[in-house]
């Protein structure tokens, strides 16, 4: 199995393995992935993901010995990344958040497929490479979008230009990602943070979701309006009057994600 689903209380841990790999990615585990993630999504218990790798990387990026040219010519490489573009189209349409823990290596779309997800912890130890250039490719899966609006143009460009790497602790003080955390303590940190995010106002961190992509495109005017309109559902959640309620009663709010 190259990707593993673990079913927690309130979430679901998705593990990419194929750990003698670097948990490089092949178009089954593409396949896999977006699977395991659209399964989560029909659960009513699970609220949140934790998206991980097995063993001593994250992800390598594209498993290169699936796309080698041959002497017939140069591969087609348009059916793998749409397959790749669905996991990375799925992970932001979830209605609910998606932690990644970087538990080692994140290179090429094996970074990109970690900077889709919500919140990113990273050990630190470990580090990011946009390692296209190194192989004459371009960013893919998302990274020449989500590189320029994370960590700004210049950055993004020399990122994307000199594939070097990127240390975890340097890519949070970028505000690439969230945290870097020492190590031994990330899948802790991950996990409670995850089941943290699992008990939380699942519909309304959804819409701020939404809201939040929906921003890289809309003008002011046309977020202000979304704004309203997003406020409006999740003010007609169970989890706002809970939430409104708890406050009132000095107590902490018990939602139930509805
Ligand atoms: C690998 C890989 C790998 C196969 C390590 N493939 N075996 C591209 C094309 C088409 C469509 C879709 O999108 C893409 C986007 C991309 O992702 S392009 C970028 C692809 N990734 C890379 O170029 C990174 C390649 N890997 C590396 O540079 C290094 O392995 C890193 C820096 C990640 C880790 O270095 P080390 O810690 O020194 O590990 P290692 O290099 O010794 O790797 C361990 C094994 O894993 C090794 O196999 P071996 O049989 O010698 O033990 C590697 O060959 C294998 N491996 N990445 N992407």
């Amino acid at each position: 199995m190259t990707v593993l689903v673990e079913k927690h209380p309130g979430y679901r841990q998705i593990i990419l393995n194929r750990p003698e790999r670097l948990n490089a990615l092949t178009a089954a585990m593409g396949g896999a992935l977006l699977a395991a993630l659209s399964e989560a999504e029909t659960d009513p218990e699970c609220r949140a993901i934790l998206l991980t790798g097995a063993g001593r990387a994250f992800c390598a990026g594209q498993d290169l010995t699936e796309v080698m040219p041959t002497k017939d010519g140069p591969p087609n490489l348009k059916p793998l990344l749409d397959g790749y573009n669905a996991v990375i189209r799925k992970l932001r349409s979830l209605e609910m958040p998606v932690v990644a823990a970087v538990n080692g290596v994140a290179a090429g779309a094996g970074a990109n497929l970690a900077l889709a997800c919500d919140i990113v912890l990273a050990g630190k130890s470990t580090s990011f490479i946009q390692a296209f250039a190194r192989i004459g490719l371009i960013p893919d899966v998302g990274g020449t979008w989500f590189l320029p609006r994370l960590v700004g143009p210049a950055r993004a460009r020399a990122l994307a230009m000199l594939a070097e790497p990127l240390s975890a602790e340097r890519a949070a003080e970028w505000g690439l990602i969230w945290q870097a955390v020492d190590d031994e303590k990330l899948m802790e940190a991950a996990q409670a943070l995850t089941a943290r995010l699992a008990q939380g106002p699942t519909i309304g961190l959804a819409l701020a979701k939404r809201a939040l992509d929906a921003a890289e495109t809309n003008t002011l005017d046309q977020q202000l309006d979304l704004e309203r309109d997003l406020q409006d559902e999740a003010g007609r959640t169970g989890d706002y009057a809970e939430g409104v309620r708890a406050f009132l009663e000095k107590r902490p709010a018990k939602f139930i994600g509805r």
